[in-house]
């Protein structure tokens, strides 16, 4: 089982299930989150303003996750997951990161989805560095699909600087 780096836009991947790296509004952004809320129409929006609020605006807390309907996009579902925001290291930035990709993945397992393609979670705005954030994503995951080698998950990366990055660590920590 290996977990597989691709360069592409994320709104564009018919997998049963992309990632969203969301805010804890739920209610759309800049970066990979306006992207998929353009792609996926109104009805996205309506379906994550729908979903119950934890504390005021608050729909999903950093490190959990939640499920949609794909709507207008190529993929059935959407999974929003929320990415600490980088301070430095020292505040439990990585255990949040892991998290995200484990609820993630336990996600798609509740809705018998086989196919998951994640962004690179706060590597954008969140300001996460991007090899310490694919460590520990990637770690993570292997982790995760330990038990479930049926699911077939990928790193949608957006550009090839970012890629190249991700596939390095995932070349270390195959080897
Ligand atoms: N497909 C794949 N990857 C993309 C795409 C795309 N269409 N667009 C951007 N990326 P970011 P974060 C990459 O900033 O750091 C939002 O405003 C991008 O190049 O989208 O988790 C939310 O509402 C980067 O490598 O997410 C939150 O407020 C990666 O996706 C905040 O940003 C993540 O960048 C979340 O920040």
């Amino acid at each position: 089982m290996s977990i597989e780096v691709i360069i592409a836009d994320i709104t564009r991947q018919a997998d049963d299930a992309i990632v969203n790296a969301a805010n804890p509004s739920l209610l759309g952004g800049g970066g990979v989150d306006g992207a998929i809320h353009r792609v996926a129409g109104p009805g996205l929006l309506e379906a994550c303003r729908a979903l119950p609020e934890i504390a005021p605006g608050v729909r999903c807390p950093t490190g959990e996750a939640r499920l949609t309907a794909g709507f207008d996009l190529p993929a059935r579902y959407v999974i929003h997951t929320v990415g600490p925001v980088w301070h430095g290291g020292g505040h439990g930035e990585a255990e949040l990161l892991s998290s995200c990709y484990r609820h993630g993945i336990r996600l798609a397992l509740a809705h018998e989805i086989r196919s998951i393609a994640f962004p690179a979670i706060s590597c954008g705005v969140y300001g996460y560095p991007p090899e310490r954030a694919a460590r520990v994503a990637l770690t993570s995951l292997y982790e995760a699909l330990r038990n479930h080698p049926d699911i077939q998950v990928r790193i949608c990366c957006f550009d090839a600087h970012m890629a190249e990055i991700w596939r390095g660590e995932n070349a270390l920590l195959l080897s």
